[in-house]
């Protein structure tokens, strides 16, 4: 547990003593960060009984830079779990504003000035520290200063003592400014920290801003804060050969800068406390794991949500709608859910019909249509509730008292509707109302999820407004957007203007610029200065809660802003993205970003919400987009119409992209299966299955679905190739089985692709279940299984794995042992010539019940040709028997070992099987020689 060692603290050394200086809040240079004070003193340390460790710590000199300094500290250190660290600081006399407990479930600190009874005093002259997991804590005194190390390999991943040949500031905590800082080795490479667009792509760009703020900015600036706040990095070194992965969570949800310098990494953050937790890895795929144990699995997905989404604003009428619908299925493109903006509405307002363009009636008429066809409908919900005495919404808020106050009243903004409030979802009452609006809204209209959209929240106006007297709001003429309310500025309070500024916007606009009024009051005098980044996120949590009430179905949210937690409960679209070939590019690293943050189910708007995308472009994006894990095609109101179908040529790609997405589903939702249990990204950086290739640690122009499926698009204009990496290994083409490339040791390679071409490659050694695809999930999931089994090409061993969930996507939960779930493992080997593929059923009802079949078995990359009379299925002989075929095909390598780098090997496939997915199988044959 406890040790006192000076030895094992060397790296921190005694610091120099700097006079306090401010530093300007926009320093983007390579500057280390100037000092603001002397930091702190550990006065004393104590463990506590249940193996935590308490520190007092005492300000060694006071100022008055943002603030004056806070001059007592409680530090509190626990091992929660083998690999997970957590390091506590506060105000050791005031409570302070966290994270709320109930929202985002976790330990409590021990409360303040608590006296442990059977404590052990801990010397604190020397350097001390203190393990009791994977991680190791170590703290120097004066300054204080602290370390985590990993204990497997011994690397020091978080370093916040300053030394002289490389100074960093000391610790500085005030009211409204709180300032750590770490070291970091010049090697590592750092991902996270958002919601933000990342023109450098997945990896962290030494002195790019990161700011995090939830903020609705329309996308105007590239490295600004968005959407979303994510103070979370995943760090990946690698050693020697040897990768290691950690993240480190900064729990809090105030505004921040976060300074990554390349060397180090400062946090200035404008409130709250220091809550870190420390995830050991070593896995990138650990990373994720004990990340979202923590914070909360990504929520299950229904199976259509994995289907293809139409939307757009500005459908204006229901035959509109109808049309899409027809026209996807004239075009044999594939739609499994169509999506209305707020064109519904009456009048901007949630939860209502407008009589006219949406009467009830037809609208229910055409639900039940779309509806026994296994399609499915999603509306816009804003948070912003109109001011409208006859509005039902309205006059339950007001009696439920549900609102955000300003002095009392309730906070007065404008959204679409004109005035509006704002829910307060910290208010247990809220979330009520809000679950009893959902209720009768499903009523009204059986839609199947919820879209939560300006959930920042997004404002028109700033400041403190009224209603203007005798004008209209909004005017009707011209667009909605434009402030017209009476506003004034509030700057008097120091909630409104913080003594730091955090880069807001990229543009160090006030924190309340066109959102809720920073010193407005949540349920229990919590203020908006706190709360502002996990408005998205609580209304995520009242809303999933009120959809699981109805139906008793497994919920589907998609949210625009989120924060921690957030993908146990939404899943996330990346905003309003342009049309352009730029975001299209951005659109995967942001996707990239949010698999590690916790939120596996995202996607970017296809095509681009504005402006109107080029027919190429189009074509190009839903190249990408049919395999982000959301695949959603949305525009803007002002945008031409962008439906797939709408240019002859886009739909051709789509036919082809979209038909092999709807061929992998059973692997997407395993794969969503898998998210739900370990946290694992269903899209993925390449580094999480090549963590040791150093080479993709940056790639950002690539991804991987799941640990094997390699998808390599065309991101440029007027380019029929693509170059794109291949980490060592064989991958084989699934568009075309028959083209493999062998990439001995990692290699680019200049691949193909003409317009309505997407390079997708599968790695070795996997089983990928697929089905025959079709025009809407619920019939291509009817449809009997086949298996790709892929070996090394060539080799004469080779072992090859895979997995298959399957369960009633209907039901709340996923989870197995329901008996209404199928989990079955896949295996398969090749040795001296002979193949064998087998699976394992854990669980088999489901799939028994659906009489499921395995109908085909496509080897790839055999030595030897194979003797097609002796295939035996559970040790019998099976070919010509009931239809059992056997065929082999050559197939070519792009091979950079061979002579004119290319070389051959055998796929075998044997078809006419009829194995049933619930049942335990056994297929094997021997390959004869080639001669
Ligand atoms: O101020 O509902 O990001 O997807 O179409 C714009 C209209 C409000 C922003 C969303 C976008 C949506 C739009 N909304």
């Amino acid at each position: 547990m406890f040790s006192s060692t000076s030895l094992s603290l060397s790296f921190l050394a005694l610091l120099l003593c700097f006079s306090a200086v401010a530093e300007s809040s926009s320093s983007k240079s390579n500057k280390p960060p100037a000092k603001i004070g002397q930091g702190y003193r550990l006065i004393a340390a104590e463990e506590t009984p249940d193996g935590g460790l308490i520190g007092h710590l005492q300000v060694k000199q006071k100022n008055n830079v943002y603030g004056p300094d806070i001059p007592y500290l409680q530090l509190f250190v626990k091992h929660e779990t083998d690999n997970r660290l957590r390091v506590h600081i506060t105000d050791a006399d005031k409570q302070r504003w966290e994270v709320p407990y109930n929202l985002l479930p976790r330990e409590s600190p021990p409360a303040l000035k608590q006296t442990i009874g059977r404590s052990r005093k801990i010397p604190i002259t020397e350097s001390s520290e203190y393990s009791g997991s994977q991680l190791i804590f170590s703290f120097k005194a004066d300054p204080f200063g602290f370390a985590v190390k990993r204990k497997s390999d011994g690397q020091v991943l978080f370093n916040t003592s300053s030394d002289e040949s490389d100074p960093l500031g000391e610790l500085v905590f005030k009211d409204q400014y709180l300032e750590i800082s770490t070291r970091l080795p010049k090697d590592a490479s750092l991902y996270g920290l958002g919601e933000n667009t990342q023109p450098h792509g997945i990896k962290l760009y030494p002195n790019d801003p990161y700011t995090l703020y939830t903020t609705d900015i329309s996308a105007i600036n590239l490295n600004a804060d968005l959407y979303g706040s994510h103070p979370v990095y995943m760090d990946l070194r690698n050693v020697g050969g040897e990768a290691y992965a950690h993240a480190v969570l900064l729990l809090n949800s105030n505004g921040m800068d976060v300074f990554y310098r390349g060397t180090s990494l400062t946090y200035k953050v404008i409130g709250g406390v220091f809550d870190f937790y420390f995830f050991a890895g070593p896995t990138p795929l650990g990373v994720v794991d004990q990340y979202t144990s923590f914070i909360g699995r990504p929520a299950p997905m229904p199976y259509w949500a994995l289907g293809f989404h139409q939307c757009r604003w500005g459908y204006h009428n229901l035959s509109v709608v109808e049309d899409v619908v027809e026209s996807y299925k004239k075009a044999q493109i594939p739609l499994d859910v169509i999506w209305n903006d707020d064109d519904h509405m009456d009048g901007h307002k949630d939860f209502t019909l407008n009589p006219t363009n949406y009467p009830r009636p037809k609208l229910l008429a055409f639900l039940e249509k779309i509806h026994s066809l296994g399609m499915k409908y999603i509306v816009i919900i804003d948070p912003g509730i109109g001011v409208n005495s006859t509005y039902g919404v309205y006059q339950r808020g007001i009696a439920n008292d549900v609102f955000i106050k300003y002095e009392g009243e309730p906070f007065l903004a404008q959204v679409w509707p004109g005035p509006v409030y704002f829910p307060d979802f910290l208010n247990p009452k809220t979330v009520s109302w809000w679950g009893d609006e959902i209720h009768r809204f499903h009523e009204l209209v059986p839609v199947d999820g919820l879209w939560i959209d300006m959930n920042e929240a997004s404002n028109f106006c700033s400041g403190k407004c009224k209603i203007p007297k005798g004008k209209q709001c909004p005017s009707g003429t011209g667009p909605g957007w434009i402030c017209c309310l009476d506003c004034k500025n509030i700057t008097k309070t120091r909630w409104d203007d913080p003594p730091y500024k955090i880069n807001a916007s990229g543009l160090q606009v006030p924190i309340g610029y066109k959102t809720i009024a920073t010193s407005a009051v949540h349920y229990n005098g919590v203020l908006e200065y706190d709360a502002h980044s996990i408005y998205g996120f609580s209304q995520s949590v009242a809303t999933h809660k009120a959809l699981q009430g109805l139906e008793g179905k497994r919920p589907f949210i998609l949210s625009r802003s989120t924060y921690v937690g957030s993908g146990k409960y939404a899943a996330h679209w990346t905003g309003d993205n342009k049309g352009t070939w730029e975001d299209l590019k951005y659109s995967i690293s942001t996707m990239l970003n949010f698999g590690i943050f916790g939120v596996p189910m995202v996607g970017s708007d296809i095509c681009g919400f504005y402006p109107a995308p080029t027919e190429e472009l189009c074509n190009r994006w839903i190249e990408v987009g049919a395999f982000y894990p959301f695949s959603r095609d949305h525009a803007n109101y002002y945008s031409p119409r962008q439906e797939l179908y709408q240019w002859d040529s886009v739909a051709q790609s789509a036919r082809n992209a979209l038909g092999m997405r709807y061929k992998l589903l059973p692997y997407l939702y395993t794969l969503n299966y898998e998210a739900h249990v370990s946290g694992a990204p269903i899209a993925r950086p390449l580094f999480f299955s090549f963590p040791t290739y150093t080479e993709c640690y940056g790639l950002s122009t690539q991804f991987l679905l799941g640990s094997s499926l390699l998808i390599s698009p065309v991101l440029e204009q007027g380019k029929t190739e693509v170059k794109a990496l291949f980490p060592p290994g064989s991958w084989y083409s699934l568009f075309d089985m028959t083209q493999t490339i062998v990439s001995k040791g990692g290699k680019y390679v200049m691949l193909d692709a003409p317009l309505h071409v997407v390079n997708v490659h599968l790695y070795q050694n996997t089983i990928l279940p697929m089905q025959q695809g079709g025009l809407i999930s619920k019939e291509a999931r009817k449809t009997p299984f086949s298996l790709v089994v892929t070996f090394p090409a060539g080799e004469s061993e080779g072992k090859a794995q895979g997995n298959l969930f399957l369960d009633d996507d209907e039901l709340p939960e996923m989870k197995l042992g329901n008996g209404k779930s199928t989990y079955v493992d896949f295996y398969a080997t090749v040795s001296g010539g002979s193949v064998k593929i087998w699976s394992e059923v854990q669980e088999a009802k489901f799939a028994l019940d659906n009489a499921w079949i395995v109908e085909k078995v496509t080897v790839l990359g055999l030595g030897r040709r194979v003797d097609a009379s002796a295939v035996e299925i559970d040790g019998k002989p099976a070919t010509g028997v009931s239809g059992v075929e056997v065929s082999s095909a050559e197939q070519v390598h792009f091979d950079d070992d061979k002579d004119g780098g290319k070389s051959t090997s055998v796929m075998v496939e044997v078809k006419g099987l009829s194995l049933l997915v619930g049942k335990k199988f056994e297929l094997a044959w021997n390959m004869g020689i080639k001669n």
